[in-house]
């Protein structure tokens, strides 16, 4: 890959800076200041809990950072290690800013604001929206970073908009939540290996997108005779590391499942008394299934018919436990039931919170949403799922099923809703268009409106050059809130104070809600005083407390580990044995889905076909170590050395098929749109017939200006990012 040579970088850089508004940035010297040692938490890639790091300070200034031992997760990556060059970066927003030129302008005329004209303008136009329009047309929005979420929940709450949205409910893992809510009732996306774990299933599960300990945890159990079943497209090295690799087509795991469902039947090796006792709907899939014959599975997905029966009887040794990616089976027009019929898996062998299993962890009572350090009593829980309130949200025609599930609004039809007037407003928190297939419409949407402001760290031209007010948020290192939560772990910070007039997003979204509702409800705009009130709800929880305690990681009470609660009546919320699904079992077929018009089981549904022109199926959108998403890269120029641009992988054969060879720079075009350029790299890391990129370049290397914005999975209605045919042809 081709290295950045210093030059190239800093005229990167300096071509950033060109049009960013704010320069110069340099972090005060202090050469006569004590040494001190603070704490933070990594966003890099926003695995939650997020690694923890402790940094040695001057003064203000963060001159070293290493890994924070204490907390459960320290191993820092390369993204990690980086982050200083972010906190550093000249070109960060510092100031909150105002457009000067309508909107349209290729300048938007940015000029420097104090926030107090910044909160006046905003609470003006949130007040004058709600008045004219109802509060519900008002959207509140935070894109990938999670941690600033439990704040802006609650101005939403106060401010009496449902409409509440996150890059959550438009991608990422809530698609995957669905089919454990629909199966297990309730949020379970496995967990690694215990020591009692005999065979493991990474279900599309990158390594590479994953915490280090992750990794360290697996090679550990596989050294203890684990064994390994990794179901993914690509030979990744959670492919190369397991027993068994099955690698189906995009898209067809439910087709897989019911092969090896099949297998696991014909053979007697299912747990029978589990599955009559704790299991719906199971005649019904063992009559789906019956086509399913490992021949007619392997013309489907393209796996082996032995390697299908050899999983199937791997798996029954058993007890065994998954780890299921955070997204990308999510990501296909049958994305919810491919999840639904992976997680069927360990329900046919009855692997459900037993010793080695499945565990159905019970959290801390109350901590609800992992690392979020959100409370329901923080969210009002409550307000947002009582039915009058949830009646008024704007996805409940399209998407019944999601709707039911998730507190969240899906805000994929934006454009939409805009076009017709249904959303006047946008406050945002690390907006990202080109999270989205098609970018542009949804940059159209945000010109259009009346309103529209957003927090980030950077200026970032796609999605910020039509918005009114642009608010420079607070990074890592320089705010307290959220902590981190890690079980019955509890991680607070001990930050520098931020750079320039920048403030924590959670600061910004408390001191608004002082505004435009009563300050009282809102802790006084103050984000330790909500930590603090969210720690009080546990006995001994103390912000203060456990910040004099650091480098120590403090606990809250936990409930005692317990097996096959089930049983016990200790899972659903009832008390009742039996689990939180509408059938009080473990669905096959879900009564749920059934209800809204869906399938009941998780049934197989071929994607969009190849063409003889378009001829290559496109992942868009497997992480590598050192990028997330489209940040990083110039935010942290240390890792633009690593990749300078867009790399797509072709397997061997496709290449030496097209005269294509290493480091070629390509043109891929979709019926959608294109064409974008990128440099290939020849790897068996892909099948034949797959070509596979991280997304989030930009410009002429956009991969989502190829992608089908109509082409949503019907249960979530999330993009199809992983399903759409391309070509791909050598520049000439
Ligand atoms: N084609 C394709 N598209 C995808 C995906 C895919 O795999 N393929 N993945 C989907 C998934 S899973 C996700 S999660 C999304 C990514 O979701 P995005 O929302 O795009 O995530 P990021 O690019 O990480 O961050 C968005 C913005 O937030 C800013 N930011 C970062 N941290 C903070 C913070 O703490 N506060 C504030 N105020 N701003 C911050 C960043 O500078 C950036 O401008 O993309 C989705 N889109
Ligand atoms: N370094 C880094 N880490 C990250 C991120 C990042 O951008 N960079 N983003 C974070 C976020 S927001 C998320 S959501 C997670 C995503 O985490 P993951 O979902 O684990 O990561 P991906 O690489 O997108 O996808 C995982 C695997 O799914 C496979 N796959 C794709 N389609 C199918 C299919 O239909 N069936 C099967 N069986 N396999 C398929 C791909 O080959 C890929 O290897 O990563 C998080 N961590
Ligand atoms: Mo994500």
């Amino acid at each position: 890959m081709a290295k950045l040579s210093r030059r190239q970088l800093l005229g990167s850089i300096s071509a950033l800076a060109a049009y960013s508004p704010v320069r110069n940035v340099i972090a005060q010297t202090t050469a006569n200041e004590p040494e001190w040692t603070g704490f933070s938490i990594c966003d890099s890639c926003n695995h939650v809990p997020s690694c923890g790091i402790e940094f040695k300070a001057r003064g203000n200034n963060i001159i070293s950072i290493k890994n924070w031992e204490q907390n459960p997760r320290h191993w820092l990556c390369s993204k990690g290690l980086s982050t200083l060059q972010r906190l550093y970066n000249p070109n960060r927003l510092l100031y909150p800013m105002k457009r000067t030129n309508p909107k349209g302008s290729e300048d938007p005329g940015w000029v420097r604001i104090s926030w107090d004209e910044a909160y006046k303008t905003i609470a003006a136009n949130m007040m004058a929206t709600k008045k004219k329009y109802g509060a519900d047309s008002v959207m509140f929005y935070a894109g990938d970073p999670k941690e600033p979420r439990p704040a802006i929940y609650r101005l939403a709450k106060y401010f009496d908009s449902v409409t509440f949205a996150t890059e959550s409910s438009a991608a990422c893992r809530s698609g995957c939540m669905m089919g454990e809510q629909l199966n297990f009732g309730q949020p379970n996306n496995g967990a690694t290996p215990s020591k009692d774990t005999k065979v493991f299933l990474i279900l599309a599960t990158n390594v590479w997108a994953q915490p280090l300990g992750w990794w360290e945890a697996i090679k550990a159990a596989k050294q203890r005779g684990c064994k390994i079943i990794t179901i993914d497209t690509r030979r990744t090295k959670a492919a190369e590391i397991a027993d068994v690799h099955l690698a189906p087509h995009v898209g067809t795991d439910s087709a897989l499942v019911a092969g090896m469902a099949r297998v696991m039947i014909k053979e007697g090796l299912i747990n029978k008394d589990f599955i009559n006792r704790w299991t719906h709907g199971f005649d019904d899939y063992a009559k789906y299934v019956e086509p399913f014959t490992p021949e007619h599975t392997q013309e489907i997905t393209g796996v082996p018919a032995q390697k299908i029966i050899e999983a199937a009887r791997l798996w029954a040794q058993g007890p065994g436990s998954f780890t299921l990616t955070t997204q990308s089976v999510s990501h296909n027009s049958n994305g919810v039931n491919n999840t639904r019929a992976l997680l069927l898996l360990p329900i046919l062998m009855g692997y459900i919170d037993i010793p080695g299993g499945v565990p159905f962890n019970k959290p801390p009572k109350g901590l609800s949403m992992a690392a979020f350090g959100l409370h329901p009593a923080m969210a009002e829980k409550k307000w947002w799922n009582s039915p009058a309130v949830k009646e008024r949200r704007l996805d409940k025609e399209a998407l019944p099923l999601w709707h039911d599930l998730q507190d969240q609004t899906s805000p994929n039809d934006l454009p939409e809703w805009v076009r017709d007037g249904k959303i006047k407003m946008f406050c945002g928190w690390g907006f990202n268009v080109n999270i989205w297939p098609q970018p542009q419409e949804y940059a159209e949407a945000i010109k259009n409106l009346d309103f529209a402001f957003s927090a980030d760290y950077f200026y970032r031209k796609d999605s910020h050059k039509n918005l009114d007010i642009i608010l420079p948020a607070a990074m890592n290192y320089e705010r307290h809130a959220p902590f981190g939560w890690y079980g019955p772990n509890i991680a607070v910070r001990k930050p520098v104070k931020p750079l320039g007039e920048a403030k924590e997003d959670w600061r910004i979204a408390l001191e608004l809600g002082c505004i435009v509702d009563k300050p009282e409800h809102f802790f006084n705009g103050d984000p330790e005083k909500a930590l603090d009130f969210i720690l009080h709800q546990y006995e001994g929880g103390d912000l203060y407390k456990f910040r004099d305690a650091l480098p120590s990681i403090s606990k809250i009470p936990a409930p005692k580990p317990e097996f096959r609660k089930y049983e016990t009546g200790h899972i659903r919320a009832d008390g009742k044995p039996g689990f939180n699904t509408l059938s009080g079992k473990l669905d096959f077929f879900s009564d749920r889905a059934a209800k809204f018009g869906y399938p009941g089981l998780p049934v197989y549904k071929p994607m969009m076909p190849l063409t003889e022109e378009f001829d290559l199926r496109f992942i868009n959108g497997t992480r590598k170590p050192y990028i997330t998403h489209s940040k990083t890269r110039t935010d942290q120029p240390y890792l633009m050395e690593l990749e300078d641009g867009l790399h797509v992988h072709l397997n061997p054969v496709e290449a030496q098929k097209r005269g294509i060879k290493e480091g070629d720079t390509v043109e891929i075009r979709s019926p959608f749109g294109g064409p974008v350029e990128a440099k290939v790299v020849v790897s068996i890391i892909v099948p034949e017939g797959v070509l596979d990129a991280q997304y989030g370049w930009l410009d002429k290397q956009n991969t989502q200006t190829l992608m089908n914005r109509d082409n949503r999975d019907p249960m979530s209605g999330y993009p199809s990012y992983f399903e759409n045919p391309v070509s791909i042809k050598k520049k000439a």
